[in-house]
C-alpha cells in the first residue's frame, strides 16, 4: 500500500517551516531582492530555530532527519522566499559530500562547525569553462607530500562570499576524464583563496553567488574527502540527494504563484465578473495546481526512495526537470492572470517569474536531468552497492539487534557473534536491515 500520510513530527516541522516562511521570510523577501541584500538575520533566526543543517548526523550535532522531512521544509523555504531559501539550505549541498565519503575526523570537524555555530560552507563544482560538463573541469589539486596545493576557479558558487570552508572538486589525474577528480575541503581563510566577484543576478536576488579563485592553496592530505580520483560519482551522489531538496523549493514557488493568481482573480473583476468566473483563466489556475500537486508527488517519490536506501538518480532528476520546468510555467500563467499589473514590481509574481528561472539552471539543468533520465531509462544502471544510507540503517538495526538479544539474557559477545553471522548470510545491506527488524518485532511479540 502506497501511504502519503506524514508523521506528526514531519507534520509538525513542516507547521514549523511554514510559520517561519510566513512571519520571517516573506516580511523581508520583496525588499531584500531589490537591493540584493545579504539576509544575515535571518540565517540566524533560521539557525536557532533548527531550519538549517537538517540533514547532518546526529552524531556531528544535527538533527539527522530523513530526506522526506527535509523537502517538507524546503518548500515552504520556496513558498516563502526562494533566494533566502537558497542561502539557507546551500550548507546541505556543501555538506554532503562530507557525510558521504569524509573521513571520521573531517565530518567531527566541518560537520561539526556547521552546527555548533552559524556557520556557512558552499558547494564548488563549476567552473568558468565547466558547467554541464563537469569533467572538462581545469583546476588542479597537485599532492605534494602530506599536502595538496590547489589552484583554479569556481563560478556561481552559493553564498561564496560568506562561506567559512568550501567542498572543492578538482583534477587530481588530469587526463583520465571523470576517473581523475577528487573532492576536497577548503578552509577559506587559507592563503591564496579570493572572492572575485558577486553576481548581479536576475532572480533569487538575496542569494550571494560568487567566484572563488584558488591559487597555488595548501591544504593537508587529509583534507581529501573519500578516494583520491573517486569526487566524480561523490558529486553525482550529492546531486541525487540534493536535487529532492531543490525540487521540493520549486513546487514552494509555484505554489505560491498559485496562491497569488488564484486570489487575485478572485478579485479582479472583467467584463462584469471577477476574471475567475471565466474559463480563459480557470483552465490556467487548475494546470497550475495539477503541476502543483505533480511535481510534489514526484519529490515525495524521490526523497522516500533515498530514506529507504535505494538509489534514486532517474526519480530525482525527474523530480527536478519537472519541479522546476512547472515552477517557470506557473510563474508565468500567474503574471498573465495578473495581465498587464503582474508585470510590475509593485505585484508579487514577478518576483516569482524571475526566481523560477534559476531553477531549470542550478543544480543541473533541465536538459541535463533530460540527459540522466534518458540514460536511467534507455541503459539503465546496475542497483549496484547499497547506498551509505542503506549501510548505516543496516548497521542501526545491527545494533538493535544486539541490544534486543542482550536484553533478552545473551551475553554481549554472543549477541554481536549471532547478529554478525545473520548479517553476512543475507543479501544486500537494506534487506539485512528490514530482516533483522523484523525479526525484533517479532522477538517483542
Ligand atoms: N551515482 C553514482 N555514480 C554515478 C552517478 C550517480 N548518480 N551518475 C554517474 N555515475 C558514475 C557512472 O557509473 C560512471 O562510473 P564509471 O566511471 O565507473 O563508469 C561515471 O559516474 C560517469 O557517468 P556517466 O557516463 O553517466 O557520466 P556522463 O559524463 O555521461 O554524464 C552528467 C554526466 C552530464 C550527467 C554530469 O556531468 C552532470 O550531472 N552534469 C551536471 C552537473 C551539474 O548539475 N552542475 C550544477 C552545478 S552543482 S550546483
Amino acid at each position: 500500500m502506497v501511504d502519503f500520510t506524514l508523521t506528526d513530527e514531519q507534520k509538525d516541522l513542516r507547521e514549523l517551516a511554514h510559520s517561519f516562511a510566513e512571519k520571517e521570510m516573506r516580511r523581508v523577501a520583496w525588499e531584500y531582492d531589490k537591493d540584493g541584500t545579504w539576509p544575515q538575520d535571518i540565517i540566524d533566526m533560521a539557525w536557532e530555530v533548527g531550519l538549517m543543517n537538517t540533514h547532518i548526523p546526529e552524531a556531528y550535532g544535527g538533527p539527522g532527519l530523513d530526506y522526506l522531512s527535509g523537502c517538507l521544509i524546503e518548500e515552504e523555504m520556496g513558498w516563502g522566499c526562494s533566494g533566502i531559501g537558497t542561502t539557507l539550505m546551500a550548507n546541505g549541498l556543501a555538506s554532503a559530500p562530507i557525510t558521504l565519503g569524509g573521513s571520521e575526523e573531517t565530518k567531527k570537524k566541518y560537520l561539526g562547525m556547521l552546527t555548533e555555530d552559524k556557520k556557512l560552507a558552499s558547494f564548488c563544482l563549476t567552473e568558468p569553462d565547466a558547467g554541464s560538463d563537469v569533467s572538462g573541469m581545469k583546476t588542479k589539486a597537485v599532492k605534494k607530500g602530506d599536502k595538496y596545493v590547489i589552484s583554479g576557479s569556481k563560478c556561481f558558487i552559493t553564498n561564496g562570499t560568506y562561506a567559512d570552508y568550501f567542498t572543492v572538486y578538482a583534477k587530481t589525474d588530469p587526463e583520465a576524464g571523470h576517473r581523475g577528480i577528487s573532492a576536497f575541503v577548503v578552509d577559506a581563510d587559507l592563503p591564496g583563496v579570493s572572492v572575485d566577484k558577486k553576481e548581479d543576478k536576475m532572480g533569487q536576488r538575496a542569494s550571494n553567488t560568487a567566484t572563488i579563485s584558488f591559487d597555488e592553496v595548501e591544504i593537508p592530505a587529509e583534507n581529501l574527502i573519500g578516494e583520491e580520483n573517486k569526487g566524480f560519482k561523490l558529486a553525482m551522489m550529492t546531486l541525487d540527494r540534493t536535487r529532492p531538496g531543490v525540487s521540493a523549493m520549486a513546487v514552494g514557488i509555484g505554489r505560491a504563484a498559485l496562491e497569488y493568481a488564484t486570489e487575485y482573480s478572485k478579485e479582479r473583476v472583467q467584463f462584469g465578473v471577477p476574471i475567475a468566473m471565466h474559463q480563459a483563466i480557470q483552465f490556467m489556475i487548475a494546470d497550475m495546481a495539477t503541476k502543483v500537486e505533480a511535481g510534489r508527488l514526484l519529490v515525495w517519490n524521490s526523497a522516500v526512495m533515498l530514506d529507504q536506501g535505494v538509489r534514486n538518480s532517474k526519480v530525482s532528476s525527474m523530480a527536478k526537470r519537472f519541479a522546476a520546468d512547472s515552477a517557470m510555467e506557473i510563474a508565468v500563467d500567474a503574471v498573465q492572470v495578473y495581465g498587464g499589473y503582474g508585470f510590475i514590481k509593485e505585484y508579487p509574481v514577478e518576483k516569482l517569474m524571475r526566481d523560477a528561472k534559476i531553477m531549470q539552471l542550478y543544480e543541473g539543468t533541465s536538459q541535463i536531468q533530460r540527459l540522466v533520465i534518458a540514460k536511467e531509462v534507455l541503459l539503465p544502471r546496475a542497483v549496484g552497492e547499497p547506498t551509505p544510507e542503506a549501510e548505516a540503517n543496516a548497521a542501526k538495526a545491527a545494533e538493535d539487534a544486539v541490544l534486543a538479544l542482550v536484553g533478552l539474557g545473551y551475553g554481549q559477545p554472543q549477541a554481536a557473534a549471532a547478529v554478525a553471522r545473520i548479517s553476512a548470510q543475507l543479501g544486500p545491506a537494506t534487506e539485512t536491515a528490514a530482516l533483522i527488524r523484523a525479526g525484533l518485532k517479532e522477538l517483542a511479540r
